[in-house]
């Protein structure tokens, strides 16, 4: 066995590890660990806490180190050679935030290899929970924020996205403003990322610039903390963030704990951790501009690199910085398989019914459509819950299944455009992306070849890719994206799924009707039943 490196990847239901070996160019182990099943006593339900009101939705952070520990603890138990790792990065879900005390900087480097780290890290936090990705409370402030920067436009400009409700910045002045106690007593703001790459090295890590542009606080283009942008949010914050981690970034050894703990050799280097997507880019090979991928996890993502910023004028859509140093562009779909799944348990399906059921419907659904926004959305901008059926009976189990999965496809397709990308394939990953149904019609409603991943982990596998790249650079081997990730993250052939004439051109029609529908919904556009029923009878 040669080199191996470990990436790890903290999303919002779990914690997925994926172990490469380079030379061989073998993934060695690949596995998850489920927050809700194995850490039950945090109370949450697939990993977040909701509130009573549908738009707050926050994480333990504690869950998260605890899920560390036991993870590498099963790790340990089961034999997977620890010692052999070179290097350690990772994947954190996008824009959560979280608090730390003016005691965290000491408590993260005298970690105890003798006592489990949640115990350890219990009174780290100036604010028990972090606000996540799916929270979207905070409507005011990114008014706020947008206000004092000049507007929406100057907003993305300068940030790359316009001020959105999820974003850590916003996520921040919302704190600052509710509780400005605890903001001050706030010594350091970590990403999910930053904190988790923490916890390795046993020291406070900063952020890297792929994921600190989710934050609504960093210029893209200089890849800093922008001042204007920190002034706007809450004051002092320039005093609890980390500068931006440069690109490349130094590793440092990991913590001792590990050595300690579960046997890690003492020179494993750790590496800054980036975003979930930004990991994935290099999980799934897009290391060069030109293609597209779709990630299916708990939201869908729809993103691909870009050499030079373009910013949408819709607002709608991110610019994030590469791990190549290039930028992403990305477009987040809250409603990904949470609404799926919600759909496949209203009718008390399981995957294989569900599956079934696509294969019994006809493409295009004739005309049936569903606004699946079971929870609020972010693209396009849904505040409140809204499920919406046109021509659809709530009861009709096959015709909602098809429904759910045309509406995503179909919205996508829609608020993409703005990329001017007119992609001819597709790479598909995240949980969903093992069913070849769903990127049937992902093939058909695009008129693009879809292909899938060996590993659903894009996000981890990338995560190892970049402690591998990381480490070569560092050991003066010299690396280059390409030669990194061939091998790894290459689609399988046989999975090629092939847009089918006759039925791209019924989605071509049925987007046009479920563009409509959505500026019914929404927009209190005209009513679209005299549109869909011309559709049915064609
Ligand atoms: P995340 O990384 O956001 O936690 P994953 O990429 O691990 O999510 O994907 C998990 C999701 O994959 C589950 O929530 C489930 O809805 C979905 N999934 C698992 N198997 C299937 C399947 N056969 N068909 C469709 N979706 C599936
Ligand atoms: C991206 C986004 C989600 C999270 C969770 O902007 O909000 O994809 O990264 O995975």
């Amino acid at each position: 066995m040669g080199d191996l490196f470990l990436g790890l990847d903290s999303s919002t239901q779990s914690l997925s590890a994926v172990i490469i070996d380079l030379e061989t160019k073998k993934v060695v182990l690949e596995d998850s660990f489920d927050f809700a099943e194995k850490l039950p006593h945090y109370a949450t339900s697939r990993g977040v806490l909701r509130s009573e009101d549908p738009q707050v939705v926050h994480s333990p952070p504690e869950m998260w180190a605890e899920a560390l520990d036991a993870f590498l603890g099963e790790m340990k138990q089961a034999g997977v050679p620890l010692s052999q790792i070179r290097a350690v990065s990772g994947s954190g879900q996008q824009h959560g935030t979280v608090y730390l005390n003016k005691e965290a900087q000491a408590v993260l480097a005298s970690f105890d290899a003798h006592r489990p780290l949640g115990q350890q890290i219990e009174k780290i936090f100036s604010r028990r929970t972090s606000p996540i990705w799916m929270d979207s409370s905070t409507g005011k402030q990114c008014q706020e924020i947008m206000e004092a920067l000049g507007g929406p436009e100057a907003t993305a400009r300068l940030t790359g996205s316009i001020a959105f409700k999820r974003f850590s910045g916003p996520q921040i002045r919302k704190f600052y403003q509710e509780d400005r106690k605890a903001y001050e007593k706030t010594a350091c703001i970590q990403l999910v990322s930053s904190y988790m790459a923490s916890l390795l090295a046993g020291r406070l890590v900063p952020v890297d610039p792929g994921d600190g542009a989710g934050t609504n606080l960093m210029d893209i283009r200089t890849r800093n903390w922008s001042q204007a942008a920190l002034d706007a949010t809450a004051p002092r914050l320039g005093a609890k963030l980390l500068p931006v981690a440069a690109s490349p970034s130094p590793g440092s050894l990991i913590s001792p704990y590990y050595q300690g703990r579960f046997g890690f050799h003492p020179e494993t280097k750790t590496y800054v951790w980036s975003g979930d997507n930004p990991n994935s880019l290099i999980g799934v090979g897009l290391v060069q501009e030109g293609r597209i991928a779709i990630s299916m996890g708990t939201s869908d993502t729809y993103f691909g690199l870009m050499t030079k910023l373009r910013t949408d004028p819709r607002g709608e859509g991110h610019v994030f910085g590469s791990p190549t140093g290039d930028y992403m562009t990305l477009i987040c779909f809250q409603n990904g398989s949470l609404a799926r799944e919600k759909v496949k348990d209203q009718h008390h399906y399981d995957w294989n019914k569900f599956s079934q059921a696509l294969r019994d419907t006809p493409p295009g659904n004739r005309g049936r459509i569903l606004l699946p926004y079971f929870d609020p959305e972010i693209v396009p901008n849904v505040p409140q819950p809204l499920v919406a059926r046109y021509g659809l009976e709530t009861e009709d189990g096959p015709g909602n299944v098809r429904a759910v999965v045309e509406a995503q496809m179909m919205s996508m397709h829609i608020h993409s455009r703005w990329m001017g990308v007119e992609p001819c394939s597709i790479y598909a990953t995240g949980g969903a992306a093992k069913n070849r149904e769903i990127l049937q019609v992902m093939a058909d409603v695009h008129n693009a070849e879809v292909f899938r991943f060996p590993s659903g982990n894009s996000a981890a596998l990338g995560a190892a890719l970049r402690a591998a790249h990381a480490y070569l650079g560092e050991e003066g081997e010299g690396a280059d994206w390409k030669g990194v990730v061939a091998g790894f993250a290459e689609p399988i052939r046989e999975s090629r799924c092939v847009p089918r004439k006759e039925y791209v051109k019924i989605y071509r029609e049925l987007i046009k009707i479920y563009q409509a529908c959505e500026e019914h919904a929404l927009r209190g556009g005209p009513d679209p039943n005299p549109l869909r029923e011309s559709f049915q009878q064609v």
